[in-house]
């Protein structure tokens, strides 16, 4: 957090619940057929299994949590894989510059690499220390905590590495292809 702006973005109420949100079914999880795959434009095209995937180092992140229909969550502790370690074993190519996250039941978010590879970008299997709830994204979820949590895809199954930006699902829907919460990026109309 930045020291000359307040912690709670413009627009936002604090909550100390933590509301579920999300368009469609909560899918079912198949270990023996859940994968996780990088691919696009990286050196190393790959889909990991759900072991695998647990076996990868972990860390983990303390973030506050903005959802763009106005309430925000403090201090949510997620654990998993940061999206560096997923980068490092994709090894992502020179032309790469976008990346396009891809979920269950198509659900997709954009994001620009640089922001992906921020330190506190997390793909949490655990929140405050137990596996995520099935409405909250179990077992996998990204936790992108510098942008409105529409960017903060649960049930994520992939991460597609791209030259040319493409709009995920909300943002092709009405809502702001950056989504920064301290500028009010909101809509698309503010574009
Ligand atoms: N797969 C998927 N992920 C999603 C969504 C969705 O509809 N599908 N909704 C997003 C929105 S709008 C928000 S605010 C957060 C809410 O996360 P939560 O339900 O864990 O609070 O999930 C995000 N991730
Ligand atoms: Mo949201």
């Amino acid at each position: 957090m930045n020291d000359n702006q307040p912690r709670l973005p413009p627009g936002q109420f604090l909550t100390g619940k933590f509301p579920v949100l999300h368009e469609g079914e909560i899918p079912e999880f198949n270990r023996e057929r859940w994968g996780f795959r990088f691919f696009g434009l990286v050196e190393k095209e790959r889909t990991l299994d759900f072991e695998e995937f647990s076996g990868l180092p972990m860390a983990s992140v303390k973030a506050d949590f903005h959802c763009v229909t106005t309430w925000s969550r403090y201090d949510n502790l997620w654990e998993g894989v940061l999206a560096r370690t997923i980068a490092g074993l994709a090894r992502p190519r020179r032309e790469a510059k976008y990346v396009l996250i891809h979920c269950e039941h198509g659900y997709t978010t954009n994001l620009p690499l640089e922001d992906f590879l921020r330190e506190d970008v997390i793909f949490a299997l655990k929140w405050e220390g137990s596996d995520l709830t099935r409405e909250h994204g179990y077992p996998l979820r990204l936790v992108v905590p510098h942008l409105y949590a529409w960017k903060s895809a649960k049930w994520v199954r992939g991460v597609e590495f791209l030259s040319e930006d493409i709009r995920g699902f909300w943002e092709s829907r009405g809502y702001h292809n950056n989504g920064d919460p301290w500028s009010e990026e909101r809509y698309s109309s503010q574009e």
